[in-house]
């Protein structure tokens, strides 16, 4: 018993000691940060079906139950954007989001953003993430759309 609960105060004092960087994956699963009931994320602009030209002005929206909050600010019903680009949501929503080319991160608590997209047919959604970048629980994601960039 001793034994186990050394190990567990090594383990929190190895958590505080070197905090996970938000691009690593965890060895230990992060708490997920709850999200309150009826939080909603949407994508203002464009709309879904739009024929847009290239850079797209996409505009954040969330409804007034949450909050925008740069990343590393912890704050009750709060998180900072996340736009997908072309893919799917992660399977797993308790890591950390990756930052790729696809998946773009509003760690300053942007609300809106301008993409150069090459023309042809484009998907977007959104994805909430709380101050460490992972996806609330229950997750707060938008609806995909799909967007057309003409020449
Ligand atoms: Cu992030």
């Amino acid at each position: 018993m001793r034994t186990l609960i050394l190990a567990a105060l090594t383990l929190a004092a190895s958590l505080v000691a070197a905090p996970l960087s938000w691009a690593q994956t965890p060895a230990v699963a992060l708490e997920r940060t709850p999200s309150p009931p009826g939080a909603e994320v949407y994508i203002i602009s464009p709309k879904d079906g739009a024929k847009v030209k290239s850079p797209v002005l996409v505009q954040f929206g969330l409804n007034k139950v949450m909050g925008v909050a740069p990343a590393g600010i912890k704050f009750e019903n709060t998180g900072h954007h996340h736009l997908l680009i072309d893919t799917d949501p992660p399977a797993n929503m308790g890591a950390p989001l990756p930052a790729t080319d696809n998946v773009k991160h509003f760690g300053k608590g942007q609300t809106e953003t301008s993409v150069p997209l090459s023309p042809g047919k484009h998907t977007l959604q959104l994805l909430l993430g709380d101050q460490n970048h992972v996806p609330h629980n229950p997750p707060v994601i938008s609806k995909k759309i799909t967007i057309t960039v003409t020449p």
